[in-house]
């Protein structure tokens, strides 16, 4: 049986938070998969606002490119923003998921309502919009933001871990859902010690992504190149996009 491997990206340069999904990534594969981590070399330390997502989108289609190049399997984009999802889903014949995406779907599985805690208010409206755009806002009771710079839960001294514990307790009690997401890859570490700890189901897209990803792997589905994700017509782009789209041979 082929091994699958799967490209984990992380679309800010933080090595810290590349290597803190990683290893919740590689704890939930299964043998047969091989999870290969990566982030841009240039780009935002942390994404947290439309302005980040644009900049860092680059990064992400050029580090599609090189694992398009490097035959992998699928690809995973590790930013509760899904940014650049579909402009990667054309460049990819791979599937790409999005771990804001697989999070609301793997919520939606297992509880009628849920509700997302993630970082800065400034990033509520970002994961409102997803909601929308993938069907899930009548399944969302709540967007929380802990007011929390991103790259604060990779400082080591646990105070942002703390925070998030505490906001996640709060929300059981008060939100009257039956999940929560963790609306932020940095965070991936923490959903299996809160889901025993709260009794309930706490959800980290990473480790959802990594699981439907192996799913599709297994029944053999590939993004569809009939229709608008098929791959980007080669017209001559020029500027550093132009790096990302050598189309793969047939
Ligand atoms: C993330 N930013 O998952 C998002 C979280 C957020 O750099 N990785 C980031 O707050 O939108």
């Amino acid at each position: 049986m082929r091994r699958h491997r799967i490209q984990l990206i992380n679309p800010n340069t933080s090595q810290a938070m590349t290597e803190t999904m990683a290893h919740t990534a590689r704890a939930i594969a299964g043998s047969r998969v091989e999870i290969e981590a990566v982030c841009p070399k240039e780009g935002v330390p942390s994404i947290e606002g439309h302005f980040d997502e644009a900049v860092a989108t680059l990064g992400i289609l050029q580090q599609i490119r090189e694992g398009e190049d490097r035959g992998v399997d699928g690809h995973i984009i590790a930013c509760f923003g899904d940014p650049g999802l579909l402009a990667a889903r054309e460049l990819a014949k791979g599937p790409v998921l999005g771990i804001a995406e697989a999070a609301m779907h793997v919520a939606s599985l297992v509880a009628t309502r849920f509700s997302i805690v993630t970082t800065l208010p400034r990033t509520v409206i970002i994961a409102r919009h997803l909601l929308h755009r993938y069907g899930f806002h009548e399944h969302c009771a709540a967007v929380h933001a802990i007011d929390l710079p991103v790259l604060s839960l990779e400082d080591g001294s646990g105070m942002a871990q703390q925070k998030v514990r505490d906001f996640c307790s709060n929300v059981k009690h008060q939100d009257n859902v039956g999940a929560i997401i963790l609306g932020c890859g940095g965070m991936a570490d923490l959903a299996a010690e809160l889901s025993e700890t709260l009794e309930m189901p706490v959800i980290d897209g990473v480790g959802a992504a990594v699981s439907l990803m192996e799913s599709l792997l297994n029944l053999g589905v590939t993004t569809s190149k009939w229709g608008d994700l098929d791959f980007p017509r080669n017209k001559g782009i020029t500027g550093p996009y132009a790096t990302c789209l050598t189309r793969p041979s047939p």
